[in-house]
């Protein structure tokens, strides 16, 4: 038939060159020769720190040789600061009762802090925490770090990432977090360590990996290890990671969590 091709009307070749052409662009994604595969990190464990299992951690970031948490629950939520030494807590900052703890992290000597569904982005100043509020954020507020001394990251329980000017907390651009294409959803605490950002997802003990250009997840991280079974009872999700640069190594925790581990990957 095609060797009668220059008989066929001039539309039908059209749409046929057309069809082969997206076909060809488009591929069959079962058939991906080439899949981007995260690969498998074990956490190494260096040493532990006691941690206060009242605490619904929900925030985690090392600043200046404190180690800042912020926990969760309505009447419960606070800023923390901690002795990153002995884990021991050197000061508690309490929220009001409406207001749910979320993420935070610290940039230009200001801790911002997340609050879960109020939309309102709390500002402490470092030196002498003082609540108030900074801005609003038109999505639930989960996880927070920052990337730059003017952009900071937010999660919201999607597989969406958003980056913000830190002065208005407006989103300038946004990642889908995926694995080869799979988006991953629940995304939550967030840190920035060594050129990646590493998240927390509820109800996993992983820890991802991302690359923050293209949202590829580079690496999982299995900190499954971390608790034992007796720990485990009473304990909730993993749901702290901060990185030490002094150490050069993370700390991990989670919700209600006996210990903060010092681990590297
Ligand atoms: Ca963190």
């Amino acid at each position: 038939m095609l060797k009668n091709s220059r008989l066929l009307p001039a539309w039908f070749i059209l749409i046929l060159s057309v069809t082969i052409v997206s076909c060809s662009e488009t591929g069959d994604p079962n058939s991906n020769p080439d899949p981007v595969l995260p690969e498998t990190l074990y956490v190494n464990l260096i040493g532990t720190l006691p941690h206060d299992t009242s605490a619904y951690t929900q925030g985690f970031e090392v600043h200046d040789g404190i180690l800042w948490e912020s926990t969760g629950h309505y009447g419960f939520s606070t800023l923390r600061k901690l002795n990153l030494s002995d884990g021991s807590i050197i000061q508690t900052y309490p929220l009001p009762d409406t207001l749910f703890g979320e993420g935070i992290t610290i940039l230009n000597n200001k801790v911002y802090q997340l609050t879960w569904t109020s939309g309102f982005v709390l500002e402490w100043n470092v030196l002498n925490p003082v609540l108030h509020v900074s801005d609003t954020i038109d999505t639930e507020g989960w996880g927070i770090c920052s990337v730059s001394s003017s952009t900071v990251v937010t999660s919201n329980g999607s597989a969406t990432l958003s980056f913000r000017d830190v002065n208005s907390f407006d989103t300038l651009w946004t990642i889908n977090v995926n694995i080869d294409g799979s988006p991953i959803h629940l995304l939550n605490e967030l840190e920035y360590a060594e050129g990646s950002i590493y998240a927390n997802r509820y109800y996993s003990d992983y820890i991802y990996r991302i690359d923050p250009e293209t949202g590829n997840v580079t690496a999982l991280i299995d900190a499954s290890s971390l608790l034992s079974g007796s720990n485990r009872i009473n304990a909730g999700v993993l749901n702290g990671i901060a990185w030490d640069p002094q150490r050069e190594a993370f700390l991990l925790t989670g919700k209600n969590w006996p210990s903060i581990f010092i681990v590297t990957f």
